[in-house]
């Protein structure tokens, strides 16, 4: 017997199982092969959301209910392969949320680990630990863990942003706690730029300890990160699988900006059609700009800016954008490899 294959189940060996499932007892050699798999298997499948038609659920939303009474007026992605889960892969989650002009999207922090990628709109503000970011197109804004944090809508333009969080993580573990502030904003002590210009400047205060896992940049703007890709993409050094592909990085130890999802951003030059690629970690990716295709798992998907897809653990990737192209993307890899679980198949690249 291979490991993969289950023993035949007798009228005797189930009449077994019968009787010491009462005393709440089961025999591993009859749910071995589905536990413990050759490879990866996962209920999460490959699916595309076109953002302009969650867009328009969105603004209906917003006709129903205010971003107060809902707390956080957002769409979840749920992965069509695990309905009822909140899941967008089996390890993380992500929504768009919507706060229109002038609503508050009240105080409030959590255990789990939020990012936010801006999709629609420009200037709208989230407040984290005393500082206020506005948000522009492609801006990559974090919340750590237990961080008050509340967003806001002072311009005359709806605001859409996707979210990234590490809820079925933080739920597995049977680890989450969230609190109210009781006030709809908090109270503001730094300057909008201050953690920007004080961690992400290439130096560090002196004397500087790591106080929290997570990066303390609050907004890696869009303009820097794209600016580096525009700079690099000149020396035409392709990675076969990805392009030009960079990770988001906590500056104080080069480790991810975040402790349980990893944060990417990468360029693919016109032309260029990445080689087959997997991983363990199932990744939410962003079309930020270019159109063009992704195949998952032999299913073509097609895209244009700020449309959202996800790729599951295991399952072979690859991109052919029409033009240059940039994509953002998230996964668990970072919480994967802390626990040496991530892998990768570069097939024959
Ligand atoms: O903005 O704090 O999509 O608490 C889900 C839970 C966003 C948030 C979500 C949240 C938030």
């Amino acid at each position: 017997m291979s490991a993969s294959e289950k023993p035949t189940d007798t009228p005797e060996r189930l009449a077994f199982y019968e009787k010491i499932a009462k005393k709440s007892l089961k025999p591993l050699w009859a749910v071995m092969s589905n536990i413990i798999t050759p490879e990866p298997t996962s209920d999460c499948i490959p699916h595309l959301w076109k953002f302009d038609e969650a867009k328009e659920y969105l603004l209906e939303a917003g006709g129903l209910i205010t971003a107060k009474e809902a707390e956080r007026r957002v769409l979840i992605l749920e992965n069509p392969g695990m309905p009822d889960s909140s899941k967008t892969t089996t390890s993380l989650y992500a929504g768009l949320q919507l706060v229109l002009p002038h609503e508050v999207a009240p105080a409030h922090r959590h255990s789990q680990s939020a990012l936010r990628f801006v999709l629609d709109g420009s200037g709208a503000h989230t407040a984290v630990n005393g500082e206020r970011t506005t948000m522009e197109y492609g801006d990559f804004v974090i919340t750590p863990p237990h961080s008050w944090h509340d967003h806001g809508n002072h311009t005359d333009e709806p605001m859409i942003w996707l979210d990234g969080l590490d809820i079925p993580i933080v739920t597995a573990f049977d680890a989450s706690f969230v609190e109210s502030l009781g006030e709809d904003e908090q109270p503001i002590n730094r300057q909008t730029g201050d953690s920007l210009a004080r961690f992400g400047s290439n130096m560090l205060p002196v004397d500087y300890q790591q106080e929290r896992l997570a990066s303390p940049i609050f907004n890696y703007p869009y303009e820097r990160s794209r600016g580096a890709l525009e700079t690099m993409k000149n020396q035409q050094e392709w990675d076969p699988c990805h392009g030009l592909k960079m990770r988001y990085v906590n500056p104080v130890d080069g480790g991810y900006a975040m402790p349980t999802i990893a944060p990417f951003l990468q360029l693919i030059p016109k032309g260029f059609k990445t080689a087959a690629y997997r991983s363990t970690d199932a990744t939410v990716y962003v079309a930020v700009e270019g159109t063009g295709r992704t195949t998952i798992d032999g299913k073509v998907f097609e895209w244009g800016p700020k449309d959202i897809f996800v790729v599951p653990s295991w399952k072979w990737v690859s991109h052919e954008p029409d033009g240059e192209a940039v994509l953002f993307s998230f996964s668990d890899r970072v919480a994967q490899e802390k626990l040496g679980l991530w892998r990768q198949d570069r097939g024959n690249s």
